[in-house]
């Protein structure tokens, strides 16, 4: 009886502990969190629209598919998805002049230029993440397909390993400018360029080595630092503030908001932020605001070494794997 008390334990104390150690484990990394999908959300703008779902029952089937190591997917997209993705550019791009911050615009630059970034066609994933992989000493991020919004725990874990899971399918085609979950427009003109810099992608991985072996209340917080900073973060640049969460450079109306007297600025500060609420139903009351990416860096990383874990985690560039350091 006492062998059987001590096997549950140590699988249930395995279950709780279980992160992924490899590149390879995140093929266990995609849960999905049932919201805001046009199956099940009613106010979907694709809900009532019975192709748009089988398209994206496609979409789901391709990431569920997917195993690390593949070629990332490429799809034809449709003509009509297409002319989603020009409103959408155009539109974006007018404003990134004036609203982005200088490592944004600087890589816009270069995916112009080397990536097939432009209106006329959506970029394919496995040339976005071959340009971010290729440019190794800078940043070796890649891109792995996503079926939706992942759960906190499973995406900020891949975080940890410089992979992006992202979104392929694009929003209804009757609602260019909004999408009530992440899809290829956030993705590509979002989250993308900022990938492609050095200090940023160090500031990203950070958050996701914190979270690896992290209690849910811990990851909870973790989600919430992610949410200000990766997806609304603002920065300090030249003595005025511009805009480098994805959130807000794949979306028309919040970027101009963001940026103008009517929301509250605050300094990024990973102690106060981890626990600020946040909407994401209507655009933000209050921004956080970073000095520059090395510093909230810094300050995250100190933030983490306070997150209690019976161990502690290196994480080995040259294999991509994790080594668990026994602390007793
Ligand atoms: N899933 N596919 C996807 N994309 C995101 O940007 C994303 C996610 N799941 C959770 C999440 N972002 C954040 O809100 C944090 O909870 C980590
Ligand atoms: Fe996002």
């Amino acid at each position: 009886l006492k062998k059987v008390a001590e096997d549950v334990k140590t699988i249930r104390e395995e279950r709780v502990l279980w992160f992924p150690k490899k590149i390879r484990d995140l093929d266990k990394c995609h849960h999905l969190i049932a919201k805001y999908e046009p199956d099940l959300d009613h106010d979907h703008p694709g809900y009532t629209d019975p192709e748009y779902r089988k398209r994206r029952a496609f979409f789901t089937d391709l990431a569920f598919s997917y195993r690390e190591g593949d070629p990332l997917p490429r799809v034809e997209y449709t003509v009509q998805e297409t002319a989603t993705w020009r409103e959408v550019y155009r539109k974006l791009s007018s404003l990134y002049p004036t609203h982005a911050c200088k490592q944004y615009l600087d890589a816009f630059q270069q995916l112009e230029k080397c990536c097939g970034y432009q209106e006329d066609s959506i970029p394919q994933l496995q040339d976005v993440s071959r340009f971010l992989k290729g440019k190794t000493l800078q940043t070796g991020f890649q891109l792995r397909p996503a079926a939706g919004l992942l759960s906190p725990r499973d995406f900020l874990a891949s975080l940890a390993f410089r992979v992006f899971q992202s979104t392929q399918y694009i929003r209804h085609s009757s609602s260019p400018m909004h999408s009530p979950e992440p899809d290829c427009c956030h993705e590509l003109l979002g989250h993308v360029p900022m990938l492609a810099d050095k200090e940023f992608a160090q500031f990203s991985q950070a958050i996701g080595l914190a979270s690896l072996g992290s209690s849910d209340v811990e990851i909870e917080k973790l989600a919430t630092l992610y949410w200000f900073t990766i997806e609304f973060g603002l920065c300090k640049q030249n003595g005025s503030i511009k805009a480098y969460g994805a959130g807000l450079l794949s979306s028309y109306g919040e970027l101009v908001y963001a940026l103008s007297n009517k929301p509250e600025h605050k300094p990024f500060d990973p102690e106060l932020t981890a626990v600020h609420p946040y909407q994401d139903q209507t655009f933000q009351p209050v921004y956080f605001v970073a000095e520059n990416f090395e510093d909230a860096t810094a300050k995250l990383q100190k933030y983490a070494l306070k997150i209690k874990k019976p161990f502690s985690l290196h994480y080995d560039p040259f294999t991509c794997s994790i080594e668990v350091l026994n602390t007793p």
